[in-house]
């Protein structure tokens, strides 16, 4: 590494707080997969920015609507109205299928708006007596940063010495079906879930778990809320993971890929009248659904459909998946995925999955560890099969070598 490159790094520790330990790599460029260092150095991109990036680095069409959205109009707030928010309802509506739409910024900010509605919407339509809400989540789940969230979570790392938190949340195992049912009462107002668990390592349900959960959730009166943030948008090979399992959630939550990594942009749908209790002044955001926001989104959920990224996810998916599975090496305990939602569990005897995303780093490819065990690979929705062997050459060779 350069002496610039190291003072950039010592730079971002002195003033930084220390919330994230990334990987020494200061990157400096994108286009497509690939990322460039500050030297550089040229990566395929196998994090995509926790899934933001799927329609590729700086994609021409995203970045024109966003120049040009920028030199006409970019903040209104949202007691005005502005001429790129109808526009990007109705696509959105149209590209889901949804009735209703919510913008936001954050991801989190999209959950924790869920969570506001779907309780109102427990006092107001279902009749739950006002204050006793409940609210069902999982054991490992991820949904983000912000006090409500990091309170129902069950990691230690994410929720130590953050509390005192709120109540009215209720975990139950994930891909439990019988759990759930369990754990309804009459006040129950939603289950909140991942359509895979992301954080936890990419874990997929099985088979059935959805279409039961559906089947106990409307029995029940209880709003489904499948949060779509990392699954949604063609990462799983599907538009929504929700299609893997043929049902519909009445309440879906995106962000991530709703901005192509542009511009923190997210989204709550519903198929009800969930968003119908929300009235004037109850709820809303400086930023949630202004013009460049709403512009941005526009064009990133144009270019996933117009190119053909959500069928490329499937079938790049596949090939993916299928060429890990044939790495043959005493490192490897499981391969799994789904789309390009795809990781890698070492065994424990393997080392740190960090140690194997530095060596993987030194062949040109970033992919991020999760817990110790995991190697978290997610490419742009974007990646050719050309680029998914070379991509795989690679990772068999490190997971075939000595990385302590
Ligand atoms: C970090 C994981 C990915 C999410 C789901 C909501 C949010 C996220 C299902 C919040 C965010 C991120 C945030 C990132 C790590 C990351 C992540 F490892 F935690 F699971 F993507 F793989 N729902 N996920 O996955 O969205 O508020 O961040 O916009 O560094 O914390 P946000």
């Amino acid at each position: 590494m350069s002496a610039s490159v190291i003072d950039l790094i010592a730079t971002e520790a002195r003033f930084g707080a220390h919330n994230y330990e990334p990987i020494g790599v200061v990157l400096s460029r994108g286009e497509g997969v690939w990322v460039w260092d500050t030297e550089g150095n040229r990566y395929l991109d196998c994090l995509s920015a926790y899934s933001a990036v799927s329609q590729g680095h700086c994609h021409p069409k995203i970045l024109a609507a966003m120049v040009e959205q920028a030199h006409r109009l970019t903040l209104t707030s949202r007691a005005f109205h502005n001429d790129q928010l109808a526009l990007f309802y109705e696509e959105i509506a149209a590209l889901t299928g949804s009735h209703k739409v919510l913008p936001m910024n954050s991801g989190a900010e999209a959950v924790e708006s869920a969570i506001k509605a779907v309780r109102k919407w427990g006092y107001e339509v279902k009749g739950v007596p006002d204050g006793a809400a409940e609210i069902i989540v999982c054991a490992n789940n991820f949904h983000g940063r912000t006090l409500g969230i990091v309170g129902f979570s069950t990691d230690p790392e994410t929720r130590t010495h953050f509390g005192p938190f709120a109540p009215g949340f209720r975990i139950i195992p994930f891909g439990d079906a019988a759990a759930l049912q369990d754990a309804i009462t009459p006040n129950t107002v939603a289950f909140l879930v991942e359509p895979i668990q992301g954080e936890a390592g990419v874990i997929i349900p099985p088979a059935g778990y959805f279409s039961e959960v559906r089947q106990l959730c409307t029995a029940n009166n209880v709003m489904l809320v499948l949060d779509e943030i990392q699954t949604g948008l063609g990462r799983t090979g599907k538009l929504l993971a929700e299609q893997h399992e043929g049902i519909e959630a009445d309440v879906t939550l995106l962000g991530k890929a709703l901005s192509g990594g542009f511009y923190p942009v997210s989204a709550v749908l519903s198929n009800n009248d969930v968003l119908g209790t929300l009235r004037p002044g109850q709820h809303g955001s400086t930023f949630g659904g202004n013009p460049l926001a709403c512009a941005v989104a526009r064009a990133a959920m144009r270019v996933l459909v117009e190119e053909g990224m959500i069928e490329n996810a499937a079938r790049q998916g596949e090939r993916f998946l299928e060429g890990l599975k044939n790495i043959r090496a005493n490192t490897i305990r499981e391969m799994r995925g789904r789309g390009l939602m795809l990781a890698v569990e070492l065994h424990p005897e393997a080392g740190r999955a960090r140690r194997y995303c530095e060596a993987l780093q030194a062949k040109g490819i970033l992919a991020k560890d999760t817990h110790e065990h995991t190697i978290r690979i997610a490419p742009p929705l974007v990646i050719t099969s050309d680029q998914v062997d070379w991509a795989l050459e690679r990772l068999a060779t490190t997971l075939t070598q000595d990385v302590s």
